[in-house]
């Protein structure tokens, strides 16, 4: 134990307390680390050994010396692989652990549905196995927060949705998220585990994944205006989500954990728009008049089973966490947008610098 493991307050020193993330190096993950750090926590991460970098969203911790490896500690390993789950416990001894790593893209679970289950399924019980197992050895608490979607809610059965909403997934990653979130749920009852499950409604930022929809809009629009980009090639335009921001997402996770009864909650912003919607704000908001005249609509997006509409009532956590969303669905294209058309003015500055040609099709084209 060092130095860096306490903290003084009014003369008295204290332990800092220790998070465990699992997909940290994920858009959840590392906006996750940047808040615990800000409270003053030590941070270890779990990431994949990967043949190229994976992660750029940590540099900013990476690149500091005051932090890492001081209070924030990345470590190899993968879900699918209990001992590296089982071992990173026993050596990072955390109070919190948020298991947010997942193959989390939909469109992807029906082509790889097995590959999905065992990270997702199977993955949250080698964490859950491996919790109970830590405590039951050394007596300690470790307190759980479990990364569960609204994709549960799938073919809504009401709406808006809520904590007691049957779920009906839609996909195979849907299927293995209504898994997990059971056997969060009965390793709290039947061993009394510290656990909760946030089921979380869509959230985005400008660290969203380039493949899901919103980014895949920001990012089109920003190469579009820059001249670097054409064409915006997408699948089914009339789906509703309930968008918020990942940032104030992450702050929810961990409410759940400083309650003194774990417990599930819907965290979402009660506001739904189609992706069509998304688009013609994040157009306007550039100021490109008609997205129709970029956008074509491309079969291979389209899901074998759609999830039509969500929309979440997070009146629970609103009244026992004191949580509320302090972005809107404005605020969330505009801060992707302005974000985006940087990345894009940079991109262009390169080509112009190095004088290569602009080959708009490298941009338009993507598997997901
Ligand atoms: P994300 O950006 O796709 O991040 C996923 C993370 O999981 C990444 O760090 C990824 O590592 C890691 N991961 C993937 N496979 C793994 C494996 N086999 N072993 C260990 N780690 C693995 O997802 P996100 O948007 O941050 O979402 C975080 C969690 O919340 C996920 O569980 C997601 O399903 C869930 N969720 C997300 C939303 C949303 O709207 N964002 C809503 C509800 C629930 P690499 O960086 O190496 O790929
Ligand atoms: O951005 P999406 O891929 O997000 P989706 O499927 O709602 O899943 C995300 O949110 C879930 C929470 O509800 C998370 F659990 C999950 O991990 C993930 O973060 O697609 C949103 C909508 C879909 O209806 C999709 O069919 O956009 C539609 N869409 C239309 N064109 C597209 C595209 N989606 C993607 N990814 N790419 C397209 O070109």
């Amino acid at each position: 134990m060092t130095e860096m493991n306490y903290f003084l307050n009014g003369g008295n020193l204290y332990m800092k307390k220790i998070a465990f993330i699992t997909g940290i190096s994920g858009q959840d993950g590392s906006y996750l680390a940047d808040f615990l750090l800000s409270k003053g926590y030590i941070v270890h991460g779990l990431i994949r050994r990967s043949s190229s970098f994976n992660t750029s969203r940590l540099e900013h911790h990476i690149n500091n010396p005051e932090v890492y490896n001081k209070t924030f500690f990345l470590h190899y390993g993968d879900l699918s692989d209990y001992n590296s789950i089982y071992q990173m416990i026993e050596k990072s001894q955390p109070n919190e652990i948020y298991n947010l790593g997942a193959q989390s893209h939909v469109r992807v679970s029906f082509d790889m549905p097995v590959y999905t289950g065992t990270i997702d399924g199977i993955g949250t019980l080698h964490v859950l196995e491996a919790v109970k197992c830590y405590q039951e050895k050394y007596g300690k608490q470790i307190k759980y927060y479990q990364a569960s979607s609204s994709e549960m809610y799938g073919k809504v059965q009401e709406v808006p949705q809520k904590e007691t909403t049957p779920f009906y997934p839609r996909s195979p990653y849907g299927c293995a998220k209504v898994y997990a979130h059971h056997l969060t749920v009965n390793y709290r009852e039947s061993y009394g585990l510290h656990a909760s499950c946030g089921i979380l409604f869509n959230h985005e930022s400008p660290r969203r994944g380039e493949t899901f929809v919103t980014r895949k809009i920001t990012r089109a629009v920003g190469r579009i205006y820059q001249g670097l980009q054409k064409e915006l090639y997408l699948g089914n335009l009339d789906s509703l989500r309930d968008w918020g921001y990942a940032g104030d997402y992450v702050e929810a996770m961990w409410l759940m954990l400083q309650q003194k009864t774990p417990d599930d909650y819907v965290i979402a912003t009660g506001q739904m728009i189609s992706v069509k919607e998304f688009l013609v704000k994040s157009f306007e908001y550039a100021g490109l008049k008609n997205y129709q005249d970029y956008v074509k609509i491309d079969s291979k997006y389209f899901r074998p089973a759609e999830v039509d509409q969500l929309l979440g009532d997070s009146t629970k956590a609103r009244n026992v966490l004191g949580w509320n969303p302090k972005v809107n669905i404005d605020g969330l294209v505009k801060m992707m947008v302005d974000h985006d058309m940087e990345l894009a003015r940079e991109e262009f500055m390169i080509h112009h610098m190095t004088k290569r040609k602009i080959d708009s099709k490298k941009y338009e084209i993507s598997y997901s």
